[in-house]
């Protein structure tokens, strides 16, 4: 099945989102996209809630019409169907490997961080968990969140002193969640890997030259110059995009025409 049969519902700075693209990205596949724009509240709109009634993104659609959502079993779909380039692992062994290491990524790093942003960005009063269901932040959450990410910090730079990539010899899936989450904590949290921890600094700089981390980026409100860039500093990027967030929920900003992922299909 040709994968132009398919389509993807995403937001161009949804981390979620970012995910999945950099997936296709690394798997060669190219799929027809459609924008939710969450700032403007798309994802509650009838004709999404219909799609994905958990109103958010990303969402893939088979040709069939049957709707995906959850990035790990979008990518489950994707890597199942085509099955070349396989980024969840080909043996039953690194099978059950990916998948321990990318769920840790996503609960013990990506979680962490969402739960400090959610907790902390004034424009999701009221929305600290996405989703159908309204909930109130809890302020205190944004110190433990922080906590949780440096923690991860700290595993994931004594786990790639180890391997070369978190699942091991190969880059996998575990790579493409730790990686949008190292991303995601400087530009929501303003929090970077500390400098001495130079195994992680190390694996960022080899992953984020591949072709995917450049095309996974929306080019107008998720570009940053990547860490390993002379003129600055991780920290320094974390603050100018402090912003960012407060952006994606209230942006009623024209997208840049250059940014692919702002592309309506
Ligand atoms: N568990 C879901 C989480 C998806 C999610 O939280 N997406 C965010 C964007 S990164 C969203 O759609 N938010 C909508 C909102 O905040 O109302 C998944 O794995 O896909």
């Amino acid at each position: 099945m040709s994968p132009d049969t398919l389509k993807l519902y995403h937001s161009p700075a949804s981390p979620n989102s970012r995910r999945v693209r950099i997936f296709l990205a690394e798997k060669g596949l190219t799929v027809p996209l459609v924008v939710i724009d969450l700032g403007k509240g798309e994802q509650h709109s009838e004709a999404y809630r219909a799609i994905n009634p958990r109103r958010v993104v990303p969402t893939l659609v088979l040709e069939d019409g049957t709707a995906i959502g959850e990035v790990p079993a979008i990518m489950r779909y994707l890597d199942e169907a085509y099955p070349e380039r396989s980024l969840l692992g080909a043996t039953p062994k690194d099978k059950g490997l990916i998948a321990m290491w990318e769920r840790r990524a996503e609960l013990e790093g990506f979680a962490a961080v969402m739960e400090g942003v959610r907790n902390r960005v004034a424009g999701l009063k009221g929305r600290a968990i996405a989703g159908p269901h309204d909930y109130e932040q809890i302020p205190a959450l944004v110190e433990r969140s922080v906590l949780r990410v440096k923690n991860f910090f700290a595993d994931l730079n004594e786990r790639l002193g180890q391997v070369p990539f978190v699942a091991g010899e190969r880059y996998s899936a575990a790579d493409i969640t730790a990686l949008v989450t190292v991303d995601f904590a400087a530009k929501a949290l303003e929090l970077s890997a500390p400098a001495e921890y130079v195994a992680l600094k190390r694996w960022y700089e080899v992953i984020s030259n591949t072709r995917s981390f450049e095309s996974s980026r929306c080019a107008c409100c998720c570009a940053r110059r990547p860490v390993r860039r002379p003129t600055s500093s991780a920290v320094t990027i974390g603050r100018q995009e402090a912003g960012w967030l407060e952006r994606w929920v209230s942006d009623s900003r024209r997208p840049s025409a250059r940014c692919p992922w702002h592309r309506r299909a």
